[in-house]
């Protein structure tokens, strides 16, 4: 018997324990072990029910997600043939699930008769995450057992299903009272199933699926659903998969699954959502750190700064239940900061995401002060006064004297230099910074800055902590705007370039979200602000701004006071959330192309494209190459999840590889011909990108 699989024989049940960790990932060892353990006890005359369990406590995450893409994927037994050879044993087979059933996980335990759960199981189908959808029957069993609009509810937003809401839909058919009863309870159930005669697979709950739908019940869920699936195929590929389901006897519906699958992990995006996965998981090894790294304990937080985003960090780590002190200056400042935060929770209460309890809850989590001696017991302290570095340093020094030896000291700042911050304490080794990104109890990225002096358990303990509180960590070292603002700088120089050459702002960002990023650069600069990318501009024009038209058209913006959203008017017109397009900036842009001698010209969208993306890809490397970041796949996390880029294209440096990093050279050289003085200044291929080409490399990576 495999190692892959524990099998015990007792009082007629034969139970199967997974036991490949961390995850039971359903590799072709498993999934040959598990078929060979079913089938085994199916035989044994002695057996007369079978009990499956995750021997680790874990039930089983799905399929080995290091497989797709290789041959692997379908290695026989490949897992549609294991579990519908699974379907077909003459014996009950119940499915223990603790803690988690996902994915291929998932569609093992619907591939047993009876699924039985505990207080902490969560269920799901998460494979649109990956540009995938269920491949091994999970499109065509859970309709059949939920109905088509929860199977379709699962598999588009590839949530998880807590046990309580598992049990209702009939995913679950008994719950145990604990983790540590589950597969005591499992076996009690297998037993009343075996006296009561059950058959091996009870009647479908939906054996026809579309009975019961409105006829055009499919076609409307689709129309309401695709403009939110922008140009992914997955989500078209659950449909599609989920249609069959409704026409085609499960057989043939199973053959569809196949066939769609197939589709999708063979496509560019899945391919993109997978190295996202797996940069995931990369982000957090860091040299120098491993599990041997002690980890200071954070027990309370402090926060300086009530405003918008010293509110949304409070918020993370009272939403986890860490209790925070929150400092400001002015008694109404402080105020206004908690009624925020308050007001925050109740829109989510509002809309039913929170209740009224959990609410207070945390909200009792929070103090305000406005001393400085309140902060002495914290044992991580992050700052988020105004972006100003004599402003940060003078907060340092105090919380130099006031705080306890050990406490983390943090800067939020989005660009500043953290060594300087660090060198007005005595403790450089203790401070760090940690970029939120606005709104700060919604983004998932944080940038953990490691300065010269950080120490090794300080990096190692706000990693973890950034993870505690939801946030995607990823290592940055120290250089002006870390490496996501460092990338905005050349790729929003570009777009104001463009503007004063002849585009506008509209047919800029109609490129950008044409790729699917959430957001157009001079919507996402009216969004934070056009006086706050302003005054970042500002603080470094000195070091880069060589050139006379170097985002004019946002200084102008500026200093007329036209901010963005804040004030109702930036690059665009706003009448509420209503966006409008200000024909005044395309005047505004005439006008300054004239005194800046720019020529105005008609603009194609793939010159946006190519000098707005390319642009950003180069900083990225050269960031790479500095040492400032760890790896590309780091930069594609950050870009992801702090900027919106999409993640079925994997981030600017995926991106990047899928175009051709020799593509992308011969575009930045083109341009720094083809546009005179200008391309000259800016267009200069990052050395590593002319490394990496010339040595035929495809993968960005350091060498
Ligand atoms: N395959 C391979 N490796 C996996 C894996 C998987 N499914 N899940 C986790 N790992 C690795 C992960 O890379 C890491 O490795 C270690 O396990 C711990 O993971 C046919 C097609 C389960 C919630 O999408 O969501 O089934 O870095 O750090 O924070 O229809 O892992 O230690 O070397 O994330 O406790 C569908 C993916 C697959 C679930 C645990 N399933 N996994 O989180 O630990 S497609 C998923 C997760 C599929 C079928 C389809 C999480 C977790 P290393 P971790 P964690």
């Amino acid at each position: 018997m495999s190692s892959l699989v524990t099998y015990q024989v007792e009082d007629g049940l034969a139970l199967i324990g997974l036991a490949r960790p961390p995850v039971n990932a359903l590799g072709q060892p498993l999934r040959e072990a598990i078929l060979q353990a079913c089938e085994r006890a199916d035989a044994d005359a002695a057996v007369r029910a079978i009990v499956l369990y995750g021997a680790n406590g874990l039930f089983c995450a799905g399929a080995d997600i290091s497989e797709f893409g290789s041959p692997a994927s379908f290695a026989a037994p490949d897992l549609p043939d294991v579990l519908l050879r699974l379907t077909r044993l003459d014996k009950p087979l119940v499915a223990a699930i603790g803690r988690l059933a996902l994915g291929g996980g998932l569609e093992l335990a619907l591939a047993c008769g009876y699924r039985v759960g505990e207080p902490q199981t969560h269920v799901g189908l998460p494979e649109i995450n990956l540009g995938l959808l269920p491949g091994a029957g999970g499109t065509q069993r859970l309709p059949r057992l939920v109905g088509v609009a929860p199977a379709l509810e699962m598999m588009l937003s590839g949530a998880q299903v807590p046990a309580a809401r598992a049990l209702e839909l009939g995913i679950l058919d008994r719950l145990a009272d604990s983790a540590g009863q589950l597969l005591d309870c499992a076996c009690q159930f297998a037993r009343e199933l075996i006296a009561s005669g059950a058959p091996a697979r009870p009647a479908e709950r939906f054996p026809d699926p579309a009975s019961g739908l409105e006829a055009d019940f499919l076609e409307r869920y689709r129309a309401e659903q695709e403009p939110r699936w922008k140009s992914r195929l997955a989500p078209r590929l659950v449909f599609s998969a989920v249609e069959a389901a409704c026409l085609l006897p499960l057989e043939q519906g199973l053959a569809r699954e196949v066939a769609l699958f197939k589709q999708a992990e063979d496509s560019l995006q899945s391919q993109a959502q997978r190295h996202v996965f797996f940069a995931e998981r990369e982000a957090g090894k860091i040299p120098g750190i491993d599990a041997s790294t002690p980890l200071r304990p954070i027990r309370k937080v402090a926060v300086i700064g009530a405003g918008t985003m010293g509110g949304g960090i409070a918020m993370n780590f009272i939403n986890v239940g860490i209790p925070v002190t929150l400092l400001e200056r002015q008694g109404d400042a402080l105020d206004r900061g908690l009624a925020q935060i308050r007001q925050n929770y109740s829109i989510s209460v509002k809309r039913g995401k929170l209740s009224e309890e959990r609410l207070e809850q945390r909200m009792a989590l929070l103090t305000g002060t406005l001393d400085y001696a309140d902060l002495a017991d914290a044992d991580l302290v992050i700052e988020a006064v105004f972006e100003q570095l004599q402003i940060k340093q003078e907060v340092f020094r105090q919380l130099d004297q006031v705080c306890k030896p050990g406490a983390i000291l943090a800067t939020n700042t989005s660009s500043l230099d953290v060594d300087q911050i660090a060198a007005v304490t005595t403790r450089a080794q203790d401070v760090i910074g940690l970029h939120f990104f606005s709104p700060a109890n919604v983004m998932r990225l944080l940038e953990v800055v490691n300065a010269r002096e950080t120490a090794a358990d300080v990096l190692a303990t706000t990693l973890r902590m950034g993870r505690t509180i939801g946030k995607v960590p990823v290592v940055s070292g120290v250089c002006f705007g870390f490496i996501g603002n460092r990338m905005l700088e050349p790729y929003a120089r570009e777009a104001h370039r463009l503007v004063l050459e002849g585009a506008t702002p509209e047919q800029v960002d109609a490129v950008l979200t044409g790729l699917d990023l959430n957001m157009g650069v001079f919507s996402m600069l009216d969004l934070a602000g056009v006086d706050v990318n302003f005054l970042v501009r500002d603080a470094n024009r000195a070091a880069i701004a060589h050139d006379p038209s170097y985002c004019r058209i946002g200084d102008e913006l500026y200093s007329l006071g036209r901010y963005g959203q804040k004030t109702g008017r930036g690059f665009y017109l706003y009448e509420g959330r209503n966006r409008q397009n200000d024909y005044e900036v395309v005047a505004l842009a005439e006008r300054l192309a004239g005194e800046l001698h720019v020529a105005r010209r008609p603009i194609a969208d793939q010159e946006i494209h190519d000098r707005c993306l390319f642009m950003l890809i180069n900083e990225g490397i050269q960031l790479l190459d500095e040492g400032i970041a760890l790896r590309a796949g780091d930069i594609d996390l950050v870009w992801i999840n702090g900027y919106g880029f999409p993640a079925h294209l994997g981030g600017p440096m995926h991106y990047a590889e899928q175009l051709g990093l020799d593509k992308v050279l011969a575009g930045i050289e083109h341009y720094r011909q083809s546009l005179g003085e200008y391309g000259r200044m800016w267009f200069t291929p990052a050395p590593l990108l002319e490394r990496l080409v010339a040595a035929g490399k495809t993968r960005i990576e350091r060498f």
